[in-house]
């Protein structure tokens, strides 16, 4: 590559919503180029999402990257929940008129996306290093990066920031241009994958005195786990026999029983967090994903809010360039905001229904104890939870 390009797009990050949004948009012949800081091995190294709502899985099949994922991806149409000795399923086909959700990793998914990305030829340049972009308000913003010692730059019609949370997208806004809504957990998650049979077909949240906890997998043979950590615990603190004691103490007595052991592949701890940025527009360059907005976990929303805002991008880029029609991009932050609201709101409630948290009184407990009663005596608090769990309409 020269050292001074031009491309339609230039895109910051290559997490699944830049990977994404450079397919779709080279799919329908709109030039791109894609930053990314770190190697493709460490990018698909970070062992996160395992739930995909349809719409993403719609958006993946849309960019050509369904195939791996519509044949080994699991269709899961429903989750338990357990507390109190209960566990209680939530049937998300029925209750959602036949939706359903696809369990199928981020690694393998953003694995997908990689390989599409090579086999069109796609400009993905890794170990893109000190990547700024420049001139965001004016008509002809650019990006500047560094590539082997060398400095480079592109410039482009728009820039996405698709850079995650602590990129650089975001942080080069103006703090007067911005509002940013945060919410920071007293707790974090310690996740454990090993290559174990998982003890259940279906997901379980569990809501236990010691701490939320959550059996998940990626496949037949790997499974996720998670427990909830105070934040000061550190993974070394952690080995795999004090994992799966504290794992096994927080569930049903069958599941514990049931629960398959073995040898960590990975363990790391995530700390919960709500963030949202407003709006997600500067000038020509747009926030997607984790840039602009994080969730909890609990919920299942990060990864499927990402897609969103790249279906709202996408869209709204088609508009510009094959109809020379803006509306799309000028309603984009709004639009993008509402359903990630959304996300956030359903996130904060799932994690307040299934944590402990430190703080709270007795009223607090009781009032989360009658909302779990409450959700399992009352179909339309079921439907709504599953409504949302499957992804709400684009
Ligand atoms: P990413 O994945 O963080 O990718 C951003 C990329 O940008 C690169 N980058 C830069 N590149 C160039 N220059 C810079 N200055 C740069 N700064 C950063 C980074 O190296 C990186 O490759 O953001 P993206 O693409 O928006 O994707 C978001 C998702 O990764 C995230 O929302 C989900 O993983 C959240 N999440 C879950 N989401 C779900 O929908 N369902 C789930 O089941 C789910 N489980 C999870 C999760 C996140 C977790 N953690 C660890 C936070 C479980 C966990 C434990
Ligand atoms: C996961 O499998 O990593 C996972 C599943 C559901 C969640 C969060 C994480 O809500």
């Amino acid at each position: 590559m020269r050292n001074h390009t031009r491309t339609q797009v230039g895109i910051i990050g290559g997490g699944p919503s830049g990977l994404l949004l450079s397919q779709l948009l080279h799919l329908r012949g709109i030039d791109n180029i894609l930053l990314e800081k770190r190697a493709r091995e460490y990018v698909l190294g970070r062992i996160r999402a395992g739930v995909l709502e349809h719409g993403f899985a719609d958006l993946m099949r849309e960019a050509k990257c369904g195939q791996r994922m519509d044949a080994e991806g699991e269709i899961h149409d429903g989750i338990y929940i357990a507390f109190d000795d209960r566990r209680e399923r939530v049937d998300f086909k029925s209750l959602t008129g036949g939706n359903s959700v696809i369990v199928y990793g981020q690694t393998e998914l953003t694995r997908d996306l990689y390989e599409a990305r090579e086999k069109m030829g796609g400009d993905v340049i890794h170990h893109a290093e000190n990547v700024t972009p420049n001139d965001m308000t004016s008509k002809k913003p650019y990006l500047s990066y560094e590539f082997e010692g060398e400095k480079r730059r592109i410039d482009c019609d728009f820039i996405i920031g698709a850079d995650g949370f602590h990129g650089v997208s975001r942080a080069s806004i103006p703090k007067d241009r911005i509002t940013e809504y945060e919410r920071v957990y007293p707790f974090g998650w310690l996740g454990v994958l090993s290559k174990t049979k998982p003890v259940s077909p279906e997901l379980i949240y569990a809501n236990h005195q010691r701490g939320f906890s959550l059996c998940s997998l990626r496949s037949q043979i790997l499974s996720r786990y998670y427990i909830q950590v105070p934040l000061t615990d550190r993974v070394k603190d952690w080995s795999d026999e004090a994992f799966w004691a504290e794992l096994k103490r927080r569930l049903p007595e069958d599941v514990a029983d049931a629960l398959i052991t073995g040898r960590s592949v990975e363990k790391s701890i995530a700390p919960l967090r709500s963030f949202v940025a407003e709006p997600m527009r500067y000038g020509q360059m747009f926030l997607a994903g984790d840039a602009a907005h994080i969730v909890p976990p609990t919920g299942a929303r990060g990864l499927n809010s990402a897609a969103s805002d790249i279906y709202y991008l996408y869209h709204a880029m088609l508009d510009h360039y094959e109809n020379g029609d803006d509306r799309g991009l000028d309603n984009y932050s709004q639009k993008a905001l509402a359903r990630v609201w959304k996300g956030q709101r359903f996130s904060w409630w799932m994690t307040t229904l299934l944590h402990r948290f430190p703080d709270n009184s007795p009223f607090d407990d009781q009032l989360q104890q009658t909302d779990l009663e409450y959700l399992f005596s009352s179909k339309s608090a079921q439907t709504s939870l599953a409504e949302n769990y499957v992804g709400l309409p684009f």
